[in-house]
């Protein structure tokens, strides 16, 4: 494979792209090994590996290696916290949470890890995370100044100031679990200002949703809690592929 960022370009000039996130802390490496067998049966088209407590570098290394054992797809770590770093991923996505009330989540941590993550010489692509409410948990532990739902103005700011930075992914996430994802008129209005691919996710478990990000605009819309909930083939493919529009 080329780069992951190369790779991700590619598949997102054909529409949008699916990445299953899978947390470390959920499950046991030889289940998510199944579980990324599962997913790329149903059509997706990445992992990410990730999660707001728990991750280590054991069970992240451990959990990578099930995945890359079980799919050929790549494997990107969507980082935890300093410490827990691996050169068992394909790439990392190397962010900053732009309206983190805590600075280790800013670029104190990335400047703890940084020189080690570069003598590894592990792909990174620099990406913008900006947490919408309800933030759940990775909203709580960074201290985010959670952007209101009706506040598309601010999430198009935060947006712009990645892009202007050379960011090159810019996330939107409502939280692992979100009683309700990012609303589509503000991935719609962040998407008109931005010329870097948009990722969505947090609370998509259902067609509809999936459905609705697509439309609205998502070059990536990330499932993560779904996808270890649900135990249908059928509907697992079903979200998948309303994400992709096919
Ligand atoms: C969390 O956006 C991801 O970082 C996935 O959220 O677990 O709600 O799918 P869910």
């Amino acid at each position: 494979m080329s780069s992951v960022e190369e790779y991700l370009k590619e598949k997102m000039k054909k529409g949008t792209v699916h990445i299953t996130l899978l947390d470390p802390d959920k499950q046991s490496s030889e289940s998510a090994g199944k579980l990324a067998f599962r997913m790329k049966e149903a059509g997706t088209d990445a992992f990410f590996i990730g999660g707001s407590t728990g991750v280590t570098t054991e069970n992240l290394s451990a959990t990578a290696r099930a995945v890359k054992a079980a799919t050929d797809l790549p494997v990107i770590y969507f980082p935890s916290n300093p410490k827990a770093i691996s050169k068992d991923v394909d790439c990392i996505v190397f962010m900053s949470i732009l309206n983190a009330g805590d600075p280790l989540y800013v670029t104190r941590g990335q400047a703890m890890a940084a020189a080690y993550i570069k003598s590894l010489g592990v792909e990174c692509i620099p990406m913008a995370y900006i947490i919408v409410e309800p933030g759940m948990t990775v909203g709580r532990v960074t201290k985010a100044v959670l952007i209101p739902h009706d506040d598309p103005k601010t999430a198009v700011g935060y947006a712009v100031a990645a892009e202007l930075f050379g960011m090159r992914l810019i996330y939107l996430e409502a939280g692992s679990g979100a009683d309700r994802p990012v609303d589509p008129a503000m991935i719609a209005a962040v998407k008109k200002h931005i010329n870097v691919p948009l990722i969505i996710g947090g609370g998509i478990r259902t067609p509809e949703a999936a459905a609705a990000a697509h439309k609205a605009g998502a070059n990536i819309i990330v499932t993560g809690t779904f996808v270890e909930t649900c135990s249908d083939e059928g509907c697992l493919k079903a979200v998948v592929s309303a994400a992709k529009g096919v």
